[in-house]
């Protein structure tokens, strides 16, 4: 067995170990207004909905919370046949504009089993029926037109972090059935997460209800191979029906079974990515946690320049490890001039061995 060989296999193992610490509790469905026709909520009808249900809801209309007291349960709902889900690798390339300068998203959140390896299926909370959600890029100044479906029997909303908007509209939850639309400029450039915003926001983040949009300056970056990779946690229950639900006491508690990048542990130790010597690399990266930064470090290689915000501004150079907390985003550029494989990894290393690890490629 070759080094890089022993070197995944271990990490591999090491990983799998983390999925067989005990869950608590088994599935949960939760109760929820239910909605009627599709139709766009009105802040009124929230705030009835929130009235009627008596819960509390920090930085959306209406929330779910209705799990409260219930500490401890595993939230989602196992799903028939979820075992038989196949496994994707998620594509890590940061994807084209879209042209003429806008962006038309019509999603839906839904539940869905998602296979994340060999041995587990996650019962997820899911825009659009994976975890992360889709890759959005947008550039500074160009607009986004988002609609929000809701095909859940709970709450869920949009949470852009690349907005400046009024949350208590936007973000608002929509019960099932119904819409919620909205459209904003990004006003700086840099690497933002979203996430559903309905209480417990822990809860719907921790699920599942995530992603990454990255927004490009009006003045294009040095041209380079960009990907994107967001980091996040998973506190799972133990497995019921070949799927794991997720555990809401877990996520109290900050313990993860799982870290990895963009819903896979290791899945980039086990497919590569792959680039040519002498290309500049880009990596956007967002930690969406919930609760825990992504300190980004690449084995053998240094960041040429670490943007922490509004590239080309704030940059800083010669860059070896830099966190980024959770609910936030970092662009980290190196330039590939040595040939070999180069471990990426989350170098708060109880992490980094729980799955956030990948392996870039160089190529000669
Ligand atoms: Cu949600």
């Amino acid at each position: 067995m070759t080094d890089t060989e022993t070197r995944r296999t271990f990490i591999t193992r090491a990983s799998a170990l983390s999925l067989v610490i005990p869950g608590v509790g088994s599935a949960l469905v939760a109760c929820s207004p239910r909605g009627g026709e599709r139709a766009e909520t009105t802040a009124a009808q929230a705030t009835a909905a929130q009235a009627t249900g008596g819960s509390h809801n920090s930085d959306s209309r209406l929330d779910s919370s209705v799990l409260r007291g219930r500490a401890g349960a595993a939230t989602g709902a196992p799903v028939a046949g979820a075992s038989a889900t196949t496994y994707h690798r998620v594509a890590p390339e940061l994807p084209a504009l879209a042209p003429g300068g806008l962006q038309r998203l019509s999603w839906h959140a839904r539940e869905a089993p998602v296979r994340i390896d060999d041995t587990t299926v996650v019962a997820a909370w899911t825009f659009e029926g994976d975890v992360p959600g889709p890759i959005v890029h947008t550039r500074v100044g160009d607009t986004v037109e988002f609609t929000l479906t809701n095909d859940a029997d709970i709450p869920h909303s949009m949470d852009f972090h690349a907005a400046q908007i009024d949350p208590k509209q936007a973000f608002r939850s929509a019960v099932k059935g119904q819409s919620v639309s909205f459209s904003f400029k990004p006003k700086y450039a840099g690497a933002f997460m979203y996430h559903c915003g309905t209480a417990p926001v822990l809860m719907h983040i921790g699920s599942g209800m995530f992603g990454a949009i990255i927004v490009s300056p009006r003045d294009a970056l040095p041209a380079a191979k960009e990907f994107v990779l967001v980091q996040n946690e998973y506190y799972l229950a133990a497995p019921a029906n070949g799927v794991r639900a997720s555990d809401y006491q877990k996520m109290l508690n900050t313990l993860p079974d799982i870290v990895c990048f963009n819903g896979r542990p290791n899945q980039y130790v086990k497919d590569p990515i792959h680039v040519k010597l002498g290309d500049r690399v880009r990596f956007w990266v967002v930690s969406v946690g919930p609760s825990h930064p992504c300190n980004f470090h690449i084995v053998g290689e240094q960041f040429d320049t670490v943007y922490l915000g509004a590239p080309p501004s704030n940059s800083i150079r010669g860059v070896q490890t830099f966190a980024v907390a959770p609910g936030g985003g970092m662009v980290f550029d190196l330039v590939c001039d040595v040939a070999g494989e180069f471990p990426f990894v989350n170098h708060g290393f109880g992490h980094g061995q729980k799955g956030a690890i990948g392996l870039l490629v160089v190529e000669s």
